[in-house]
């Protein structure tokens, strides 16, 4: 999960093009396409904050990769330089340098300068292309201030240089060489870039990802600004290792991950799965090696199928009685950690980022190949299958209780009947398009945002100490507990499978905790409950963190607040300038700041920043919740170390 300042957007600017004596129509064609690129980066590769940064690099790593799909490739290595510029070497066939026939360029040059689909100037060459914008290398050339390729093929080195996607010099050919293969090197535009500092993590993780999605093939990363900062990712066991991966310390239910695959027509199918006596799910699916966030017809195919062939099996061998009601799809998946991989020719993605899988005949073959091989499995593991149903029973009684109660309380608190909790001051306009949700830490803190708030728009909902861990609780539990309540009924949505975007009655909901220990605390276990119960609302980009000042600094009528220690550094520098030091107030909690200071520093539009939540690393998010909030101590302890180096401002 990562948090991501509001995106401005910045106005790319776009230069005017130089280089190349002999203009041919087909080269201003070229020109014409790049510099559209270089107008509207976003339009290409989502944003130019740091997201679209490291899109860069997925996007020269999906081609090697699409050529180790292809079977021609084993090894990648991917070079963060101290520079921050980016090397990508593969041994793969290397593109193509002879001459096109038509368009009179070498392969790789037209590859280069040239947009479309996939960046394949030769679809036959590949079954399936992975990439999510699958705009190929071009862009990445053209948002570059310089980008240097080098293809060995033919017995030769050949190499050629660009700025701004514009060729220096015609593809020279060099030294004489066995090898075959790729290495694509450049640097981002800081004309177009807002942020251009690589993260390590990020891209390391996308890199473990597809070194787990395709087995075998042999991933390095390494940070030439960091010494010793280096992983290599290389898994024979493909997505089996990757569900081991992802089950972490959970207590699996059967020592060895269910892995079945199959292909019809063409799509080719792999899922991995492994039941843990965790309460929650933790299903992960692709396609063409991208997440699909928002699921689809092979997400749906996977769910329907186990439902129906573990409901079959409890039947048939009579550990669920004729009298007992079937088991739900949520039944049946809690605990679950499943990885579902889908290779598909021509995928239709849909939704409102593109991460739902449209193919209706993808939701076919994945339900009759779970079906059969799924089944199977139970009937070969009988001790195993029984522990899973056992499980998933469990499951339905809880959902049961919690049913029952839900009932039972409906008149009295309404969890669904549309009253509001009590603590909550509402705001008077109801368009939850211009509505804000500040919930809030502590009494008094959420006193003073009362006081301080436009009531107009924005709502206050005060949380009184720590909320429940939804991370060591089974529904029942997590809605009996007062606060989480609240927030459920407060935001309108209900939660899990009932979970309802469109009656959300905010469309912001801003988390506004202390600045110390306990404030971070209570941060995490807020965003666990969003990330496990509410996880549409991340996605729909509606939760944002609250950035309170950390230093008032004042002398005379001057004042200043500060967010960082760098600000409060710079704000006593400045200050200094006159006779006497500056006085400075260091905030400890929200409670500290009046009405009107937290209105000034923290809420008002025009003034405060908002951090948005985020989930670009969806696995590793779903990792990070279960180190942090699960039962055992020793990881958590382990994170906070390793990550201690990070933390500037540690408050305990
Ligand atoms: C087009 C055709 C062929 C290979 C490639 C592109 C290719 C592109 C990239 C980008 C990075 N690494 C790459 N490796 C290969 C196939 C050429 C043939 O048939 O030999």
């Amino acid at each position: 999960m990562a948090k991501s300042a509001t995106e401005k957007s910045p106005a790319a600017k776009t230069k005017k093009k130089g280089g190349g004596s002999d203009y041919t129509s087909r080269q201003i064609q070229v020109l014409k396409g790049l510099e559209a690129v270089r107008k509207r980066p976003g339009m290409y590769i989502g944003s130019t904050s740091a997201r679209g940064l490291h899109h860069l690099v997925y996007e020269v790593v999906d081609n090697s990769i699409d050529e180790a799909m292809a079977g021609h490739c084993s090894g990648i290595e991917v070079t963060i330089s101290a520079d921050n510029s980016i090397r990508v070497d593969d041994d793969g066939r290397g593109i193509p340098v002879d001459i096109h026939p038509t368009e009179k360029l070498p392969g790789v040059e037209l590859a280069l300068t040239t947009l479309h689909a996939g960046g394949k100037f030769d679809k036959s060459s590949y079954k399936v292309s992975g990439g999510l914008h699958g705009v190929g290398v071009s862009v990445v050339n053209a948002l570059s201030e310089w980008l240097e390729v080098e293809v060995r093929r033919d017995g030769h080195t050949w190499t050629q240089r660009y700025e701004r996607g514009i060729s220096q010099a015609k593809l020279e050919k060099g030294a004489k060489t066995k090898e075959t293969g790729t290495t694509v090197t450049f640097q981002p535009d800081s004309e177009i870039f807002t942020e251009l500092d690589y993260n390590y993590d990020t891209l390391a993780n996308r890199l473990r990802e597809l070194a787990y999605l395709n087995r075998g093939v042999r991933i390095t990363i390494t940070d030439e600004r960091e010494e010793g900062q280096s992983d290599e990712f290389h898994f024979e066991g493909g997505i089996s290792q990757f569900v081991d991966y992802l089950r972490g310390r959970k207590t699996p239910l059967h020592s060895d991950v269910i892995y079945v695959s199959g292909a019809q027509d063409d799509t080719e199918i792999e899922l991995a799965m492994q039941y843990t006596d965790g309460y929650n799910e933790n299903t992960f699916t692709f396609v063409n090696n991208i997440n699909t966030h928002e699921g689809g017809t092979h997400l749906s195919g996977f769910k329907g199928a186990l439902t129906r062939t573990v409901n079959s099996y409890a039947q048939k061998n009579s550990v669920l009685k004729k009298s007992d009601p079937s088991l739900s799809g949520d039944d049946v998946r809690e605990g679950l950690v499943a990885v579902l991989s889908v290779k598909v020719m021509e995928p239709q993605f849909e939704g409102q980022t593109k991460t739902k899988l449209g193919n209706s005949e993808v939701r076919g073959a994945v339900e009759s190949l779970v079906n059969e091989k799924l089944g199977t499995w139970l009937e070969e593991n009988p001790s195993h299958s029984k522990r899973i149903i056992e499980k998933a029973i469990q499951a339905a009684r809880a959902r049961e209780a919690a049913r029952k109660a839900r009932d039972l309380t409906r008149k009295k608190s309404a969890l669904e009947t549309g009253i509001l909790p009590g603590k909550l001051a509402d705001c008077s306009i109801s368009d939850p398009e211009i509505s804000e949700l500040y919930i809030v830490e502590g009494d008094s803190a959420g006193g003073s945002a009362k006081m301080g708030r436009d009531r107009s728009y924005q709502a206050i909902l005060p949380l009184r100490g720590k909320i429940l861990n939804v991370e060591k609780a089974r529904i029942d539990k997590i809605l009996s507990n007062e606060e989480i309540r609240a927030m459920i009924t407060a935001m309108g949505t209900g939660i899990g499978d009932e979970f309802d975007l469109a009656a959300a009655r905010y469309h912001k909901c801003i988390i506004m905790t202390d600045a110390d220990v306990d404030g971070a605390h209570i941060r995490t276990l807020l965003l666990t409950f969003f990330f496990r119960q509410m996880k549409d609302l991340i996605e729909a980009g509606y939760i944002y963190i609250a950035q309170p000042p950390l230093y008032r600094v004042w002398k005379g009528k001057q004042e200043f607040y500060c967010y960082t220690e760098q600000e409060r550094e710079a704000a006593q520098d400045r200050l200094k300038n006159g006779k006497g030091a500056p006085s400075i107030q260091r905030y400890k909690g929200l409670g500290e700041m009046n009405a009107d200071q937290l209105w000034e520093t923290t809420m008002n539009p025009d003034k405060r920043t908002l951090l948005r939540v985020t989930i670009d690393e969806a696995t590793e998010a779903a990792r990070l919740f279960e180190t942090l909030m699960g039962e055992e101590v020793e990881p958590r302890r382990e994170f906070i170390e390793r990550n201690a180096r990070y933390v500037k401002n540690l408050d305990i």
